[in-house]
């Protein structure tokens, strides 16, 4: 499987019926009045970087206007104008922006994906919405592992995030440290695969609004996490 092929994949799930009810009424009677005249994606999020990345950066979920827009992983919203511009102050986006497919911009060496892949209502999964898409971050991460990168860090952004990939990676029979190490930003976890082959999960707090707008993040702080990408 290529990341190509499982974001085909992914594209087409429907086992959450709340949130397939959700991001497509959003996409269909719901749009945003500024784009109103515009199509909107209303599908899971697939994956987008690198092919062949050895960092993979893991999201909460996609913004109902942003990723459920414009199909693309914080694509289109104001948490992306805050990812990636960070991304390329440090030289992994070839530019600052993330408007809409087609756009030019290329990542090297990241891959980015969410831990829910379609918009829930509020911003907020549920708990067995969040066991269901468990299942599509597990292959992104056996993939990511597998390619020709090779995985050797993780980047979650938030709570969500991080707890996602300390499951998925327990599904898959990764060595995971108990007790559960405690997110926050900055924080790290070695975890490793079942050959030994060591992978570092790092913590940041979610570059969105909430966090970017009260000064919770700041350019600074996010800027010094992903220095240790
Ligand atoms: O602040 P905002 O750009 O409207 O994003 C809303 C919400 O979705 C926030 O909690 C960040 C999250 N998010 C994400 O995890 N992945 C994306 O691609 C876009 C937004
Ligand atoms: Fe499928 Fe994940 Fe979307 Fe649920 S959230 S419908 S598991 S892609």
């Amino acid at each position: 499987l290529t990341p190509a092929e499982l974001d085909a994949r992914v594209s087409v799930c429907r086992a959450c019926p709340r949130l397939v009810a959700w991001r497509e009424s959003v996409a269909t009677r719901g749009r945003r009045a500024s784009f109103a005249d515009q199509p909107y994606w209303g599908r899971p999020g697939p994956s987008f970087g690198d092919p062949a990345a050895s960092v993979l950066i893991v999201g909460l979920a996609p913004a109902a206007n942003g990723t459920n827009r414009t199909g693309r992983m914080f694509t289109g919203d104001r948490s992306g104008d805050w990812l990636y511009a960070a991304l390329h102050r440090a030289g992994y986006a070839s530019q600052p922006t993330s408007v809409a497919a087609g756009d030019g911009l290329e990542l090297t060496g990241i891959r980015i994906v969410a831990t829910v892949r379609c918009a829930p209502p509020a911003n907020r999964p549920s708990t067995e919405e969040k066991a269901t898409c468990s299942g599509w971050l597990a292959r992104d991460l056996e993939l990511t592992s597998a390619g020709p990168g090779g995985l050797r860090t993780l980047l979650a952004l938030g709570s969500i995030g991080w707890d996602g990939v300390l499951g998925a990676a327990r599904r898959l029979g990764w060595q995971v440290p108990r007790p559960k190490p405690r997110f926050g930003h900055g924080a790290e976890a070695a975890l490793a695969l079942p050959d030994g082959t060591d992978v570092r999960l790092l913590g940041s707090y979610h570059v969105s609004q909430q966090n970017t707008f009260t000064g919770k993040l700041t350019e600074v702080m996010l800027d010094a996490v992903i220095a240790r990408l």
